[in-house]
């Protein structure tokens, strides 16, 4: 047998809250590189990043760096990957973007390794990591899919300020210490104070009035459960919450499933902790899911307005599962199935 090489394994957007828990989470996994080289803006050029023990020195991506590199792994926002991933994916390397970018391309790949890893067969050098509150619904809802095929969806997602950003997080923290100092709350990343507050505005507003968060949950959910007869419809919410996304999911499905096979099924589920017992007062809570790997899933009952609905609570560490990990998943699927090589790295040269 022939003896493959470890790949050279970038991360692009290293010094972000993302970027440093895919460092984190390919240390953890004993992810098998021959070498790990985080890159970042000219900004970051020369600073450190943790990988277990050891610290790593960031570099400057430019277009020029990926000669030598078999994997890169981004998550440094969508036009760096716009601009940067093309030249990757032609230098025979393959990426795996955590953007909004690439993930309705059609070219591209938009993979949950628990719900449709056979996608990546056909990838092109860019795979696209799909949005954090997207990623988290359909690992609940693949397997209640496969066995009673859900015709509509309608969520509600409560969602950490992590997902913005660190800059997200020191100005949840800031706003906390200033309103107990009887200061005035700064306010920079959102448009108003998210302390003590709930804003129904996540990415931008789209001409139906619906944000483009929104939009991600009904676009992504159908292609990467790869069925057009799933409606979806979403509100989505960020709270003053560090880390986890909570989401609040009813379903309509053809055939009926009771609360007790739903639970059933997703307790044999791949990726997901049921977490159901109203009696003794058990049901997932980001705090309880941040640091974890798992899509907790409970709450779990009958929507009693439709003939064949459930109600479920949905909740993930969405820098975790919604990110760095789903995104490392993707590569260690791709290393499983020998599929680390770009077959015609022409194909991103024209958009
Ligand atoms: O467009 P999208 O896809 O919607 O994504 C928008 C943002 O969402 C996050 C991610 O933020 C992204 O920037 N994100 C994307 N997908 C996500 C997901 N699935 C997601 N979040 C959750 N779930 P982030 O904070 O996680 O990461 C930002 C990283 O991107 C790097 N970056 C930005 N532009 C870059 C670039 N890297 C290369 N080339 C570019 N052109 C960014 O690195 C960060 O790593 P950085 O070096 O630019 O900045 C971080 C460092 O700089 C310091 N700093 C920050 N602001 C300033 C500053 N220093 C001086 N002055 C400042 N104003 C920080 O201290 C830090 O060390
Ligand atoms: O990955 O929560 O499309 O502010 C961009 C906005 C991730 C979440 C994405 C946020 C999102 C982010």
């Amino acid at each position: 047998m022939s003896q493959k090489k470890n790949p050279v394994v970038a991360v692009v957007g290293a010094t972000g809250a993302v970027g440093r828990e895919m460092l984190s989470t390919l240390h953890a996994r004993n992810f098998p590189a021959a070498e790990i080289i985080p890159f970042a803006s000219a900004r970051s050029a020369g600073t450190k990043v943790p990988f277990g023990d050891q610290e790593l020195t960031v570099r400057e991506l430019k277009e020029d760096v990926f000669a030598g590199i078999d994997l890169a792994l981004f998550s440094a926002g969508g036009s760096t990957s716009e601009k940067f991933a093309p030249h990757a994916a032609a230098a025979g390397c393959v990426v795996v973007d955590n953007s909004s970018a690439w993930r309705m391309d059609d070219r591209c790949p938009l993979v949950v390794p628990e719900v449709n890893p056979d996608a990546l067969e056909q990838h092109n050098g860019i795979i696209a990591n799909p949005n954090c509150s997207t990623i988290q619904m359909v690992v609940a809802l693949k397997p209640l899919h496969d066995a009673a095929c859900i015709t509509r969806v309608v969520v509600s997602t409560y969602q950490a300020v992590s997902g913005t950003g660190h800059k997200a997080i020191a100005e949840l923290e800031t706003q906390v210490r200033q309103l107990f100092n009887m200061q005035e709350p700064d306010i920079k990343v959102y448009p108003y104070q998210i302390a003590f507050n709930c804003l129904p505005h996540i990415d931008v507003f789209l001409d139906n009035d619906y944000t483009k968060e929104e939009m991600k949950m009904v676009n992504e959910t159908v292609k990467i459960m790869g069925d057009p007869g799933i409606k979806v419809t979403a509100t989505c919410v960020r709270v003053p919450v560090f880390y986890g996304h909570s989401e609040a999911v009813n379903i309509e499905t053809k055939r009926k499933l009771s609360p007790k096979e739903a639970r059933a099924i997703l307790a044999q589920a791949p990726g997901v902790k049921v977490l159901d017992n109203p009696a003794e007062k058990i049901y997932p809570m980001p705090l309880d899911a941040a640091g974890e790997d798992l899509t907790f899933v409970g709450r779990i009952r009958e929507d009693e307005t439709i003939a064949n609905g459930l109600n479920l609570w949905v909740v993930a560490d969405n820098i975790r599962k919604g990110a760095a990990l789903n995104a490392v998943q993707i590569a260690e699927e791709l290393m499983a199935r020998d599929l680390l090589r770009v077959k015609d790295t022409t194909v991103f040269m024209t958009k």
